[in-house]
């Protein structure tokens, strides 16, 4: 049978479709949305008990959490080079990695909320918008600094399903933070966007419905963006 993926397009389930594709392993896709309660459904709830995209159902079982999927996918995975193996010299910085893209995650996640889902504007804070921003702009130049050597992906070793992970929520960053200011990490992401097996998982979960702007301004205090 094959992998059904419970997806949002945009979100961190492009993580696991762009990975799939990567490996050329095919999946049917059950789409939702964020605002139209699809995800309260009590069907969707047995399967991803905090009511998140993306969940996997696959090989008999159901897994949630997009790095885990990510990591199960390369262990049970045959033929591929997208996961250092345990023991490799490369192995913990993948790890690393993996995870640091859920840090950022979670930045865009509660500027997301801020910006984009809160019902009325006059419920945002502009003071934590304002720390938010700040703190994703310090780890994404924590990101920046690491790609200063000139190597093309995250490990020096090649392509990794590390940069899956990344490169996803790079895209994402790319709404709150200008990257003029990261020449390294500009170039990483139109490294990432220009992989074939990108641009068909892409093509596959279709657009997006939640960001209306390429950028999103800090709001005045008082004001929207
Ligand atoms: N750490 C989880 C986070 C999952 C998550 O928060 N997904 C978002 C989409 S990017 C979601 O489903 N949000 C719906 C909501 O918060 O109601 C993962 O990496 O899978």
């Amino acid at each position: 049978m094959k992998p059904v993926l419970h997806s949002i397009a945009g979100s961190r389930s492009f993580r696991v479709l762009w990975l799939m594709h990567e490996l050329g392993e095919l999946v049917d896709v059950v789409p939702y949305q964020i605002m139209d309660g699809s995800l309260q459904a009590p069907e969707f709830k047995a399967i991803s008990p905090a009511r998140r995209v993306p969940a996997l159902e696959i090989d008999g079982r159901v897994l949630h959490e997009s790095g885990a999927i990510v990591q199960y996918l390369c262990e049970t995975r045959a033929g591929h080079s997208l996961m250092p193996p345990v023991g490799d010299a490369e192995r913990a910085e993948w790890l690393m990695w993996l995870h640091y893209a859920e840090t950022l995650g979670a930045g865009i996640q509660n500027l997301n909320m801020q910006h984009l889902f809160l019902p009325d504007p006059a419920m945002r804070s502009v003071t934590v918008m304002g720390i938010e921003t700040k703190r994703l702009a310090i780890a994404l130049k924590g990101l920046e600094a690491a790609l200063e050597d000139g190597r093309a992906y995250l490990l020096k070793g090649g392509f990794s399903a590390a940069d899956v992970m990344m490169g996803f929520t790079l895209e994402s960053a790319a709404r709150y933070i200008r990257f003029e200011r990261y020449p390294n990490m500009e170039a990483y992401l139109q490294r990432m966007a220009a992989r074939p097996a990108f641009g068909a998982a892409r093509a596959a979960e279709g657009p997006q419905e939640f960001y209306s702007k390429d950028f999103y301004d800090l709001p005045q205090q008082g004001g929207k963006s």
